[in-house]
């Protein structure tokens, strides 16, 4: 009842849910090994679960506080409050959210514990005086369930016990039902109250009129002109070549998204550099403005799966930044750090490559970095997996070696280098999908981010490889879509899937585990045909 109380208040209120700071807390607390054990079964329901667990937790501690309570009220009650302050410390944790607020949440939460355990006892505890010798008049306690009790002193001893631990069983599951009304409620408006970007993109300037028309971004030096017809395919079904922005994946380790005010936030460089930055937003929105689409992938993602996804990126350009700062020699990394602590690091050779633009990103789609993404500022730097790379809400990108400085993933087992690994997916038919026999199309997209895709190729029931028709590669930088006409013949089908690199390498179909550089193999799916 008080994790449900403290719910409903945060969504009502605006104070941080007490749950999500616990579970904030937990994942800063535990062992790494706990850490990648919760992403590995749960995946990106690992948040989810570790609320689950939370609550579960909190559960049996609390009726174990229960018991200890209806001997002595006072120890019971005492675990409540230690639980009260554990969450109003967690709660302070979590920026921007005041810790005020946090702490009053916290001490209703406690105070609704406290009632209700109260509330629950006084139920049970008649029975408890009829087992005792003198029962008296007492029997007939105050309470809505007056009448009710009548009939509980006509009945023999034993059935008496009954009806009070009938009625406290009752009213503990009323108890819970309340519970999973009232925190449900909670977290439907908690839900409801940060839909990305809302909160935080209002203080971003007033339209300019970028090239997309409805921007509030300010227009970038060089903008790229709109999609040619070939650059995407039309194929029902297919995954479209840009990734809107409510449809991207997203992946972090917080389970809260911070929610920046762009009026105190500020990018610091520092480090191996001969003059160290700090740049305020507006400064940096002030910088010369590029946009150019790039596909970023997560390292987690397994073969045919969806963490990867392409966007028009803006941003200023990461060389402009370091070259500001002005490099040493000898700082071999750039380590990206954000606001929750989150760190990458990848070699300052691969972000100075003339071949490449890494970005410190304020915009995505021609929107705001939405807050999910990022805000107010990020990284991208085109073909490495995120973990090593694409730190949302930045607040420092410091000059380092590259022995100094690990990143937050690697000491968790993950690869230190982790260049996209080529990859292609099949979209359409799905997977296990029952189709008519005549025409059909096999299509979906392949990436190989900053290599390029040259060619992708299908083979069906273990035949010859086919040649698909690619949309023309955006950039490098980006995935593209193909498709192979085909014409389905009644029967159970296996369809698999090959892309080759730009420098002529053919994706291994060799496969591998996500971890420790990311999931290698050939998707293959099987429908049903006729
Ligand atoms: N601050 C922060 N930045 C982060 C992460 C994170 O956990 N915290 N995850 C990284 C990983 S693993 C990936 S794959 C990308 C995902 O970016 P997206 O959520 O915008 O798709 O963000 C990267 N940036
Ligand atoms: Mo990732």
């Amino acid at each position: 009842m008080a994790i449900a109380a403290s719910e409903l208040i945060a969504g009502l209120t605006g104070a941080p849910s007490l749950l999500v700071a616990v579970g904030d807390l937990v994942i800063d607390l535990q062992p790494p090994g706990a850490k990648d054990l919760m992403v590995s079964l749960f995946g990106t329901n690992d948040k989810l679960a570790l609320n689950l667990v939370v609550v579960a937790v909190a559960v049996v501690i609390s009726a174990v506080a229960g018991v200890l309570a209806s001997r002595r009220f006072w120890v019971g009650g005492a675990v409540f409050v230690a639980f009260g302050i554990v969450a109003a410390v967690a709660a302070a944790r979590v920026p921007p959210a005041s810790p005020l607020l946090g702490l009053l949440n916290a001490a209703i939460a406690v105070g609704a514990a406290l009632v209700v355990l109260r509330l629950l006892l006084g139920l049970k505890r008649p029975a408890t005086t009829e087992l005792g010798a003198a029962p008296g008049p007492a029997t007939a306690e105050p309470g809505p369930t007056d009448g009710a009790a009548a009939p509980v002193d006509a009945r023999p001893a034993a059935a008496a016990l009954d009806w009070p631990r009938r009625r406290f069983l009752i009213a503990t599951a009323g108890t819970l039902g309340g519970a999973i009304v009232v925190g449900g409620a909670g977290r439907a408006l908690l839900d409801a109250a940060h839909p990305e970007g809302v909160v935080t993109s209002s203080k971003l300037p007033a339209a300019v009129g970028g090239i997309g028309g409805s921007s509030s971004l300010p227009v970038p030096a060089a903008g790229v002109p709109p999609l040619t017809a070939d650059e995407s395919l039309q194929v029902p079904g297919i995954t479209p070549i840009v990734t809107a922005n409510q449809d991207f994946y997203k992946i972090d380790t917080g389970l809260l998204t911070p929610h920046i005010d762009v009026a105190t936030w500020k990018l610091h460089v520092t480090g191996m550099v001969d003059h160290p930055l700090t740049f305020t937003y507006d400064e940096l929105l002030g910088m010369p403005l590029y946009e150019q689409y790039v596909t970023i992938a997560c390292v987690s993602n397994r073969v045919g799966d969806n963490l990867v996804g392409n966007a028009l990126w803006t941003g200023v350009l990461l060389k402009d930044v370091l070259q500001a700062a002005g490099v040493q020699a000898g700082a071999t990394q750039v380590v990206g750090r954000s606001v929750d602590g989150f760190t990458v690091g990848f070699p300052t050779s691969w972000a100075l490559a003339p071949e490449r633009e890494p970005m410190v990103v304020v915009g995505m789609n021609r929107e705001p970095l939405p807050a999910a993404h990022g805000f107010p500022a990020r990284l991208i730097v085109p073909g490495l997996y995120g973990y090593v790379s694409a730190t949302k809400w930045l607040s420092e990108i410091q000059l380092t070696t590259r022995e100094a400085v690990d990143g937050y993933w690697i000491p968790l087992g993950w690869a230190k280098d982790g260049p996209i690994l080529t990859q292609s997916r099949i979209d359409v038919p799905e997977n296990g999908k029952h189709l008519a026999a005549g025409p059909a199309s096999i299509a979906g997209v392949a990436f190989a981010p900053d290599r390029g895709v040259t060619g992708v190729e299908v083979r069906i029931d273990g035949g010859d490889w086919q040649k698909a028709r690619t949309s023309q590669p955006i950039s490098k930088a980006t995935w593209v879509q193909w498709e192979l006409p085909w014409s389905a013949a009644a029967g159970h089908h296996t369809i698999e899937v090959r892309a080759t690199d730009g420098t002529g390498t053919v994706q291994t179909d060799q496969v591998t585990s996500p971890a420790p550089d990311g999931a290698r193999g050939h998707h293959t799916i099987s429908v049903d045909v006729g």
